[in-house]
């Protein structure tokens, strides 16, 4: 019998996709599924597409990779990988290589990584962005683990993931769990992308009195421009259906309560932990926590909003555009400042303009503006923030006036735009000469004696409050 040249186990949507893509691209590929009957309707569907392997249990699917053995688990992330690992884990040897392209959390990820290694066996986490569609057709994966697992796996990635202009969307991201880091943050920007696309809709709707039908051709516009992107070319697609049952907007007969357990949550908890603001992701989050709240907006419905509504005329939709672009460039630059921070933190050493470029094709969050974040990150290597760069920076100062105005008529008429108003709060934080931290330092000092430092000597000072005030070295 031949030898496959990958294995897949785990045959739901995703790593069924994910092996008919393999096959699709010439890779002869094991799978596996803990339930055969998955496998065999695999082979039974798709079977003409390639070569696949299929074997009944974990121990004939090893024996069915070439070696060094290359096997990619898409299983529930959870309990389920961890077990899965362990089985594989065993049947491998030292040089084999265990890829989780599931959800993983990076620390779960940095765990297995440590453990397999004290094996011998090179544990690749890797995020993979582009859902069912894009894990058939070319999805952005995000692989960490070692260099040399990525010399090995790294040619057949670049092979299935998506291409724009002819470069792959797939790079080693970094060492242990970096690769789910990345996708973690790049999930993150993505409730960020959509809680901003959701608030412009909103607050045009309410403004303007507009249909969902004629909201859908203005975000048609828009993906003409600056703003050209999966999510705005599909918030169109959303905002024109019509339900066949009702003859309602598809978005008026839906449930208005979003999830907010997985990826966004992780993507605000590690900033926290990193000391990053990402303000429009952990704002995106917490939107979605209060949509999920009903006995709390039904025992609101009843306070008052303002009297005044319907202001602002078909002006407010240039307003808002460039309101969502500004927005959109801060919650990028708060994402990139995580990945930074977590780079330096954990010794990833991140090519923060490679990430820029494997976002460009695949993912959720894929976009024309990522080229623009790539050449930023081309230009300055070691860019302090986004915001700096001048042709961000740019169209910052060119957008600002429209965003403000966006955010005051919003807090006119009542309708809440928390991510255009933290990420506008933000740039205004980053660009201020002085901030009133120094008030905090000092009230810290006040209640806590936590110390200050002078902006004029060097050291840390304490004051003798409840004393004669005077200042003491610390
Ligand atoms: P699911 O997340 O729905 O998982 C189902 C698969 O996990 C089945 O193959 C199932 O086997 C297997 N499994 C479970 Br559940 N527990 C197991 C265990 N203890 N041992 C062995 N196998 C077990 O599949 P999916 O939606 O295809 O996603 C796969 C992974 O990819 C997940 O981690 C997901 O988060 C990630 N992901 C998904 C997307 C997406 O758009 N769906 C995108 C990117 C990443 P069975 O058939 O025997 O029940």
């Amino acid at each position: 019998m031949d030898l496959a040249d990958i294995g897949v186990t785990g045959l739901a949507t995703m790593g069924r996709n994910l092996a008919r893509n393999l096959a699709r691209h010439g890779y002869a590929v094991a799978v596996h599924n803990r339930t055969y009957g998955r496998t065999q309707q695999l082979v039974k569907e798709f079977g003409g597409e390639g070569t696949f392997v299929p074997s009944e249990d974990l121990a004939a699917f090893v024996a069915s990779l070439k070696r060094p053995r290359r096997a990619i688990i898409m299983v529930k992330a959870g309990a389920g990988t961890d077990a899965v690992i362990d089985q594989l884990a065993d049947l491998m040897e030292p040089g084999d290589m265990i890829v989780d392209g599931g959800n993983a959390h990076f620390d779960d990820t940095r765990r297995r990584e440590a453990a397999l290694r004290e094996r011998g066996i090179h544990f690749v986490g890797t995020g993979i962005s582009g859902g069912e569609e894009g894990a058939l057709n070319g999805p952005s994966i995000m692989p960490g683990g070692s260099k040399e697992s990525w010399e090995a796996l790294g040619p057949i990635l670049q092979d299935i993931a998506a291409k724009v202009e002819g470069v792959p969307c797939s790079v080693h991201v970094g060492p242990d769990g970096a690769g789910h880091f990345v996708k973690m943050v790049h999930n993150g920007i993505e409730y960020s992308d959509m809680q901003l696309i959701a608030e412009s809709y909103d607050l045009l709707r309410q403004a303007l009195g507009a249909t969902p039908a004629e909201l859908a051709e203005v975000f048609r516009e828009w993906n003409r421009g600056d703003l050209d992107s999966y999510l705005i070319e599909i918030t169109a697609e959303v905002l024109d259906q019509v339900d066949a049952e009702t003859g309602k907007p598809f978005v008026d007969i839906v449930v208005d309560q979003a999830e907010q357990k997985g990826t966004g949550r992780w993507t605000v908890q590690s900033a926290l932990d990193l000391g990053v603001p990402v303000t429009g992701i952990a704002e995106a989050t917490f939107a979605r926590a209060l949509s999920g709240h009903p006995e709390q907006r039904a025992a609101a419905a009843a306070l008052r909003g303002p009297k005044l509504s319907g202001v602002g005329g078909r002006e407010l939709i240039e307003d808002v555009r460039q309101a969502l672009y500004a927005s959109k460039i801060v919650a990028y630059a708060q994402g990139f400042d995580q990945m930074a921070a977590a780079s330096k933190e954990y010794g990833w050493d991140l090519d923060l303009g490679a990430m820029a470029t494997i976002w460009r094709g695949g993912c959720i969050i894929r976009a024309k503006f990522l080229d623009r974040i790539r050449a930023a990150y081309d230009a300055d290597p070691s860019l302090p923030t986004l915001l700096a760069d001048p042709t961000f920076a740019a169209v910052l100062d060119t957008a600002q006036e429209a965003w403000r105005r966006v955010v005051t008529t919003a807090v006119q008429i009542g309708v809440p735009t928390p991510g255009f108003s933290s990420a506008l709060a933000y740039y205004d934080g980053l660009r201020r000469d002085r901030l009133p931290a120094a008030l905090v330092q000092g009230l810290r000092d006040y209640f806590g004696a936590h110390t200050y430092h002078r902006v004029d000597k060097e050291g840390a000072f304490h004051t003798d409050w409840s004393g004669d005030r005077a200042e003491h070295s610390a």
